[in-house]
């Protein structure tokens, strides 16, 4: 497949770029970090969506290199920001696909992506979606111990969407839960989404977990949000994702 060996490419000719979204504090607006989201600028297809190449980055394994170049660009980039502004680097997300902790030693990785970077741990989010917790259960529990040993802050992406239950939630270290934006959408209608998202941010509160919501676009959804008590907020409302450049003029404006 022509792609394929593009993506290959791709990688060792940097032609892969990080955006960053903010992530907002529902009670002071301030930006307390960002969610990177990678991005392939193609020499003649332009800027790709990573919908269109994660999967197949899955698919054949790439994702292991892919993403530990992820990894290490949004740990570099938080030490840059913090460098010029003189502050404690920001909580930097990064995105961790099932396929990352069976292909590869993700506790390895993100150690030694820490050591060259010198991001402490406890700046580093990783997002995944309930399918870690699901599949290869022990395993991934064993890998997600010790990245939370580490300091590590552990986030089920997309939540509510997927199959886990809620016994999982009990087993794993999770830190926080990110309401899936479908959620969110049609915030404030008469609609069942309204009690979902509260719901989900009752059991993060009962569990001693954070929420973050996504996919924020109207003001309503975010006093919506706030008033049911969630702790962080996402979405175009605030900024869509952006190249590094304006990320870090974000994060000047709002500090
Ligand atoms: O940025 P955008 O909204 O286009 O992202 C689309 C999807 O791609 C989202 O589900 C997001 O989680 C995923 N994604 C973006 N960046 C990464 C990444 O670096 N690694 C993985 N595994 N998924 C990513
Ligand atoms: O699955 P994950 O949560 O990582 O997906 C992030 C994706 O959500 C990115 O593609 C990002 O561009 C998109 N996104 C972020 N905020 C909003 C929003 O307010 N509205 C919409 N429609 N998409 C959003
Ligand atoms: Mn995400
Ligand atoms: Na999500």
């Amino acid at each position: 497949l022509e792609l394929e060996a593009d993506l290959r490419l791709a990688l060792e000719r940097g032609e892969l770029r990080l955006h960053y979204q903010p992530t907002i504090d529902m009670l002071d607006s301030r930006v307390i970090g960002f969610e990177a989201l990678v991005r392939w600028q193609h020499p003649t297809r332009g800027l790709i969506s990573p919908m269109s190449f994660i999967p197949l980055a899955e698919a054949t394994g790439l994702i292991v290199p892919l993403g530990r170049w992820v990894l290490a660009e949004a740990c570099r980039q938080a030490m840059e920001w913090s460098e010029q502004t003189g502050q404690p680097p920001v909580k930097m997300a990064v995105n961790v696909s099932v396929r990352q902790f069976d292909r590869t030693d993700l506790v390895a990785e993100v150690l030694e992506v820490l050591t060259e970077t010198g991001m402490p741990a406890d700046r580093l989010c990783l997002e995944m979606t309930e399918s870690v917790l699901m599949t290869d259960t022990e395993e991934n529990l064993a890998q997600l111990v010790k990245l939370k040993a580490l300091g590590i802050t552990l986030a089920i992406d997309d939540f509510g969407t997927g199959y886990s239950s809620l016994a999982y939630l009990r087993r794993f270290p999770v830190d926080t839960l990110k309401i899936d934006r479908s959620f969110v959408e049609r915030l404030g209608e008469q609609t069942d989404d309204t009690a979902l998202a509260s719901t989900i941010v009752q059991l993060g509160q009962s569990l001693g977990m954070s929420t973050v919501a996504e996919g924020i676009e109207e003001y309503g959804q975010l006093a919506a949000l706030r008033a049911m008590g969630c702790t962080f907020a996402q979405g175009f409302y605030f900024s869509r994702p952006v190249p590094a450049a304006d990320a870090g003029r974000l994060l000047l404006d709002s500090s």
